[in-house]
């Protein structure tokens, strides 16, 4: 006979903090969000640490180029969306990757011989201002000079002349040498007054490029989650069915984590593709695991798999139809409060920590609030993401407003076929378990994610923590009931839908 577990399905819509001691000189600014991505040994620090404790679903709506890039400067990491071929899920992370910060590999590189028509096409192709100019047109040719878009006039100069009579010749190209610091090549370039810092070795071959803009940016995004090279990390998700092919071109690109996208991770494919992955490339590389809504989950996935991290979350999602249409999935909270108590029950008997994320279902700021109370080390959104500008999708006018296409990868839509597998690979979706929908654009990523940790640290503080691991510590939550949700509201007062309208009827407010 099937087992019935005793507990309801919760949602985070049902849990309130109680406050803790707030101690003299805490303060929101001072909050540290930083959080573990990889599973780490006791008195070991994680692999990569998240700045924020924020990622990006896994999905074609949300997570591209523009937004990894866009949320990895503020201290979180984007997961490009495997639904779609490997050599352009790879495009996208080489993109992120080569995106800027430290030294970068030059991709726009040309000859001495190249026409100035030819140069033109590649700087206006690739939004480059600085090329360099080597023996073999490789960015890791012999350098023989530079060309910028202020050595030649596009209207003015004859365009079938070469680019080595207009360029900066080497013996003239202000450079560093390999083994210089980020340190030591900023400083030269800021002596020199120079943009751009070419760095070469004992030969003289081209490896490497450091930018001022690189620099500035860096001061002015001091959240920025960066891998050892300073270029942004970005994270890409896998399936279990083409992982042989996609992980190492992945790898390859310079992912710096893995994820597998499937909405049932507790399975024998998802422990076949980790061992795959960890006999090929070791345990140095992170694979987040998922999702699974239980203890049992969390267990296979951990002990018997090896994964670095879990994803939880079965069904909460906001485009999500999966429990209408299968029955199958649990409520977020308990699940999440469930895997959370294994995950500290494991640390204790093994000395391991596998982090693990809330995926799916958080519906405002406060549900962030509350899943990382309640033990999770980050949390993966879509909707939220989808409503930014850095969205990949277009901007679409409804009725006056603006609004951006989101739809679910379980949608045909979407085709994305092998996250639901369910064995029999017939390459084909007989039902949906997502929808196709819209949601209200909200502006610039940066924008609404400063005021969600804005609120996140202020609820920390409310508890008298200063970390987020003190968080869920000190953390001490309560059901509430439906009366007690209609209480937090506003009540017995009449709200103006906008200021404008408040003026229109001109009432100042004090009459
Ligand atoms: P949300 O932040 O929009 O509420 O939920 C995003 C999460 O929903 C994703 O990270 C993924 O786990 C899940 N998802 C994505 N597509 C579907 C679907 O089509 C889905 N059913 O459930």
């Amino acid at each position: 006979m099937a087992t019935i577990l005793e507990d309801t399905s919760r949602t985070f819509s049902e849990y309130l903090l109680i406050p803790r001691l707030t101690r003299k000189g805490q303060r929101a600014d001072l909050v540290d969000l930083g959080t573990p991505l990889g599973s780490f040994a006791k008195q070991k620090t994680g692999r990569l640490k998240l700045n924020i404790p924020v990622v990006s679903a896994c999905m074609q709506a949300v997570s591209g180029t523009q937004l990894s890039i866009a949320l990895a400067r503020q201290g979180g990491l984007g997961f490009i969306f495997c639904s779609q071929p490997i050599e352009t899920q790879v495009e996208m992370v080489r993109q992120v990757k080569s995106h800027k910060a430290g030294f970068v590999q030059s991709d726009s590189n040309v000859q001495m011989n190249t026409t100035l028509a030819e140069v033109t096409e590649l700087m206006n192709r690739t939004g480059h201002s600085t090329v360099p100019v080597t023996d073999d047109g490789t960015a890791t040719g012999k350098l023989q000079g530079i060309i910028t878009d202020k050595d030649f006039w596009e209207f003015e100069d004859d365009l079938q002349r070469t680019v080595g009579e207009h360029m900066t010749p080497y013996s003239d190209v202000i450079h560093g040498n390999e083994g210089i610091s980020l340190r030591e090549a900023n400083e030269l370039l800021h002596q020199h007054k120079k943009d751009c810092l070419p760095i070469v070795n004992n030969k003289g071959c081209l490896i490497a490029l450091v930018f001022k803009k690189d620099y500035v940016d860096h001061q002015r995004h001091p959240m920025e989650l960066l891998d050892e090279s300073k270029r942004l990390c970005v994270g890409a998700a896998i399936n279990t069915h083409d992982y042989k092919e996609r992980v190492p071109a992945l790898l390859e690109a310079g992912a710096d984590a893995l994820c597998f996208d499937s909405s049932d991770g507790f399975t024998e494919y998802q422990m076949e593709g980790t061992q795959w992955i960890r006999e090929n490339f070791g345990e140095k590389i992170i694979i987040g695991g998922g999702n699974v809504v239980s203890a049992e989950g969390f267990d296979y996935l951990v002990e018997v798999a090896g994964v670095d991290f879990i994803k939880v979350g079965i069904g909460g999602g906001s485009i999500c139809i999966t429990r209408e249409q299968k029955g199958v999935g649990r409520g977020q909270a308990s699940a999440l409060l469930e895997v959370a108590a294994r995950r500290d029950a494991y640390f204790e008997k093994t000395g391991i920590y596998i982090p693990i994320c809330s995926d799916g279902g958080l519906a405002n700021d406060t549900q962030v609030v509350i899943a990382l109370a309640m033990g999770a080390d980050f949390v993966m959104m879509g909707r939220y993401f989808a409503m930014t500008n850095e969205s990949p999708t277009p901007k679409t006018t409804i009725n006056g407003q603006m609004y951006k296409p989101y739809w679910g990868e379980g949608t045909l839509r979407a085709q994305n076929w092998q996250r639901y597998d369910d064995g029999m690979s017939t390459r084909k979706m007989v039902f949906e378990e997502g929808v196709d929908a819209f949601v209200p654009l909200v502006g610039p990523l940066a924008d609404v994610l400063d005021t969600t940790l804005y609120k996140l640290r202020s609820s920390m503080v409310n508890i008298g923590s200063d970390s987020l691991l003190e968080f869920r510590d000190r953390a001490v939550l309560t059901l509430v009931s439906e009366q007690s949700v209609v209480e937090g509201g506003t009540s017995s007062v009449f709200q103006f839908t906008s200021n404008r309208e408040y003026e229109d009827k001109n009432w100042s407010g004090t009459g």
